[in-house]
């Protein structure tokens, strides 16, 4: 079993944070910070949120957030005996190809990306359509700290704590119908903010679109994420809502959510689109189904380095089997990759 579900008794912070990432709340409080006045504190929602991991940028949270924030069901879920990627890595090597096709590009230019106001369009197969600013969007649910392992499908990967809940509890709000039985959700479209959507040479087909079997989204695992590291999510990290799946490959997880429809037929998705030889629908991590350009069955755990490059195997399902593995006991996996 590698997923924790915590029970009071057995949750430990130091459990799943390495020391360096880890200040103790009280050493924290009592030690460096005494002190100082609460104005120059970093705009976290309380001096507690700043103490859970190290060496995290703060952000200019919006006040729905740092409401909820105070709220959060810490460690709802987390990884045993592998430590959480330095914020540092997690923020300035991404993939978010509307700001250039650069590990540190979306770092660099995401800046520009204007996350406030936002509005989440729910329309499709459900009795409750709507248009919704995302304060009141996210109204309903009270977050939940998911520290999980992030694969992208160019093996390499991360652990991230994200902050966020799951869209079984969206799907609860929305009611699907009867003919629902898949979700597609759509990134942002705005060149004027993207320049990776004004390129010329761009091979996608803008917005970027991705989507789930219905099973597959009810699954407690799939959450849509506002935050990470205890704080708001940065914008190269797909603010201010995005997905997270952590059982499949990195581009599954769509970034800066517009629009969430509930369908019948399963969506074309942008990977699918680009070269649908290389990139399924499902794109379960799998280490026996190779990519035609990388193996799968390993991965670069960042930080990585050269000389210390911290390769490790690749676990089915990304080490999810447990949770996910009987969704697809009819589905030939190598066939629906
Ligand atoms: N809209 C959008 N979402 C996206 C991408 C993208 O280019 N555009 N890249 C995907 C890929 S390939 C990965 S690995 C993850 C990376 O998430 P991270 O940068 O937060 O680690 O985002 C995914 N979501
Ligand atoms: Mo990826």
């Amino acid at each position: 079993m590698l997923i924790k579900l915590p029970k009071a008794s057995d949750c430990h912070e130091s459990d799943v944070t390495p020391e360096s990432f880890y200040l103790s709340r009280r050493s924290l409080l009592g030690g460096a910070l005494a002190g100082v006045a609460a104005s120059s504190l970093p705009r976290w929602a309380s001096a507690d949120e700043a103490s859970r991991y190290a060496d995290v940028e703060a952000g200019r949270a919006p006040s729905w957030f740092a409401e909820k924030l105070p709220g959060t069901k810490w460690q709802a879920v987390t990884v045993k005996d592998e430590a959480i990627t330095p914020f540092k890595d997690a923020t300035h090597y991404n993939n978010f190809y509307e700001f250039g096709t650069g590990k540190g590009d979306p770092a660099t230019n995401a800046g520009s990306l204007k996350t406030e106001p936002w509005s989440v369009v729910i329309d499709g197969e459900v009795a409750k359509p709507g248009r919704y600013a995302l304060e009141d969007f996210m109204n309903p649910y009270q977050l939940e700290e998911r520290i999980y392992r992030l694969r992208c499908v160019e093996a390499w990967s991360m652990v991230i704590p994200w902050i966020g809940f799951p869209i079984s509890a969206l799907l609860k709000q929305v009611e699907p119908t009867s003919k629902a039985k898949y979700i597609r959700f759509e990134t942002l479209q705005d060149p004027k903010s993207m320049p990776g959507q004004r390129s010329s040479f761009g091979l996608i087909d803008w917005p970027y679109i991705e989507g789930l079997r219905l099973d597959e989204a009810m699954n407690p695992l799939a959450i849509l994420a506002v935050g990470m590291y205890g704080r708001e999510l940065p914008n190269q990290n797909g603010a201010p809502l995005r997905l997270v799946v952590p059982w499949k490959y990195g581009f599954k997880s769509v970034k800066s959510i517009v629009r969430i429809s509930l369908v019948s037929e399963q969506p074309k998705t942008t990977w699918q689109s680009i070269a649908a030889d290389e990139y399924g629908f499902y794109a379960n991590v799998n280490p026996t189904v190779d990519h035609p350009r990388w193996t799968q069955a390993r991965e670069r755990r960042l930080p990585s380095g050269l000389f210390s490059p911290n390769v490790r195997e690749t676990q089915m399902f990304n080490g999810y089997s447990d949770e996910v593995a009987s969704l697809y006991t009819d589905l030939d996996l190598r066939k629906n990759y």
